[in-house]
């Protein structure tokens, strides 16, 4: 159940070595797991690949682009998987933007386009992916798809893309009862505050790690590699009775009134 060396999971988001979707796919990476890693446009085709060549298994991973703003592109690169792999065995969609005036002050400030914007490429995007992904994953699968806190519970600057994230939990229910009949399983990360190059864009982002800190059980902030230990556990054979389900990964933040 450890050993992965026989499945394929397409891992979407890594940016550079802070992203979430990097603790992911080192985790994965180190169980034996075939790796196809998408980015969202040129400007991060040579930081992926830099990044992915050092991986200890990177003769077996591949390198593909993705905007998951376009459907065609999203169709056009589960094509090339699909002709490249055949089978997968999962996701991981690590994905959101949020345009930074839509992360600071109050929330009535949203314009149509940037509230449009956010639940377009940080919610919509996992339905898109999952149209395309849905006959490649045959034997069955796991998906997952990283949300915060923000989405249940009004978080100070989060804003539209708190919006963004109730609807993704949402979407991550709705898709499981879709595909619950064909064994693939759907479910959420809900991620702690980490630093991240996505991160840098909400405002007062150093308090939300300070009140971590001194708020929650564990008195801490939680680490990539943590959300990596975790994602391993819903991607794997380990939660197979596991979906539907947002798992707080966040040292327990989510608890404290
Ligand atoms: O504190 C945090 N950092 C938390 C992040 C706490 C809880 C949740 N999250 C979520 C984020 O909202 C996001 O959904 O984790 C996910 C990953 O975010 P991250 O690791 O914090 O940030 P970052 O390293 O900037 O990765 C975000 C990715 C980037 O990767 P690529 O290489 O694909 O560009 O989202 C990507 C962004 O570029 N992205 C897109 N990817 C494809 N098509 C698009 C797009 N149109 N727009 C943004």
């Amino acid at each position: 159940q450890l050993d992965l060396s026989n499945k394929t999971y397409v891992v979407m988001g890594v940016a550079n070595k802070r992203s979430i979707a990097w603790g992911i796919a080192e985790t994965l990476d180190q169980a034996g797991a075939r790796l196809i890693f998408t980015y969202a446009g040129e400007r991060f085709e040579k930081n992926v690949k830099d990044l992915v060549s050092e991986l200890p298994s990177a003769d077996k991973h591949l390198v593909l682009p993705c905007n998951v703003s376009s459907d065609e592109e999203i169709a056009d690169t589960f094509a090339q998987i699909g002709e490249k792999v055949g089978v997968i065995h999962g996701i991981a969609h690590c994905i959101a933007f949020a345009e930074k005036a839509e992360l600071e002050g109050e929330f009535l400030n949203a314009t149509r386009e940037g509230f449009l914007n956010a639940q377009n490429i940080s919610a919509y995007s996992l339905t898109a992916v999952l149209k395309e992904a849905r006959p490649l994953m045959t034997e069955g699968g796991s998906v997952i798809t990283l949300t915060y806190l923000g989405g249940e519970k009004v978080v100070k600057n989060y804003n539209t893309m708190g919006v963004a994230k109730a609807s993704l939990d949402a979407s991550v229910r709705y898709l499981a009862n879709d595909l619950g009949k064909e064994n693939i399983r759907v479910n959420a990360i809900s991620a702690g505050p980490i630093r991240t190059l996505s991160a840098k864009g909400v405002g007062g982002f150093n308090d939300v790690l300070q009140a971590m800190e001194d708020h929650a059980p564990l008195k801490r902030t939680v680490t990539q590699e943590e959300v990596g230990k975790s994602a391993f556990f819903l991607l794997s054979d380990l939660s197979s009775g596991v979906t539907g389900e947002i798992l707080h990964v966040d040292g327990g933040y989510s608890t404290i009134g």
